[in-house]
């Protein structure tokens, strides 16, 4: 009997883009469902699924897992001889690698949902321009200071591409539609550059491209970018 394949939950261009990003980095084989977003709001029979309401939700048999950047590390780690995980015995890279693949998410991309939701995603009343801007703000701020630590340094780990360059990466994806992307500092737009040629990178962008019109799920203006 065949194992059955895993399912990913997906909106494009999402958080969920870093584990589409993942699997075909990795060539593994998965199963993507496209919603429309907010699903919450656009496909609230998605909530049975994942009470949250948010993506990505990856299914892997009895695995149900919420966070982008944690289903990363979990298809990196389970074969340690592909190297797309920073092992514990690689000593301070591997403390780069888990630093890199939680900054990516907490640090440089929940700044940017305030931004979007009190700059474009909310009703004109709701709108906060005095949010928006100091959390973007914040966002350089940090981003700014990421690149002085990475320097000349190709990938944020190991001196190889890892899943925390997805984590990083999707963060610098989402400037694209925040607008923040304009302020980019010279080595993070040669590193998003980098990021945005590879052959995974491009391949993920097809398949949600593909999946979307099979199943009839089109990205909003904003979330195109
Ligand atoms: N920390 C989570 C955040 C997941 C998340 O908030 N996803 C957003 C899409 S980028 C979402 O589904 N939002 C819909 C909602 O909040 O209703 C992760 O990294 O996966």
């Amino acid at each position: 009997m065949s194992t059955p394949r895993p399912v990913l939950y997906h909106c494009a261009n999402a958080r969920s883009f870093r584990v589409l990003w993942a699997l075909e980095e990795m060539g593994l084989d998965y199963e993507l469902v496209m919603l429309p977003f907010p699903p919450r709001v656009l496909a609230p029979q998605f909530l049975q699924q994942n009470p949250l309401g948010t993506v990505p939700l990856f299914v892997d048999g009895a695995v149900r897992m919420t966070e982008s950047a944690a289903i990363c590390h979990y298809l990196a780690a389970r074969d340690s001889s592909n190297g797309w995980a920073v092992a514990p015995h690689e000593g301070a890279a591997f403390a780069a690698y888990l630093n890199a693949l939680h900054f990516g998410e907490a640090t440089l991309t929940f700044p940017q949902a305030v931004v979007l939701r009190y700059a474009l995603f909310e009703p004109a009343e709701r709108r906060q321009p005095q949010v928006a801007e100091d959390y973007s703000r914040w966002f350089l701020a940090r981003l700014n200071a990421f690149a002085a630590v990475m320097g000349s340094e190709d990938y944020v780990a190991a001196g190889r591409f890892t899943v925390a360059d997805i984590s990083v990466g999707y963060a610098l994806k989402l400037a694209q539609v925040s607008g923040l992307a304009a302020e980019f500092p010279p080595v993070i737009v040669d590193y998003w550059e980098r990021l945005q040629a590879r052959a995974g990178y491009q391949r993920a962008m097809a398949a949600q491209e593909r999946a979307g019109i099979a199943q009839g799920v089109m990205p909003t203006e904003v979330q195109r970018g």
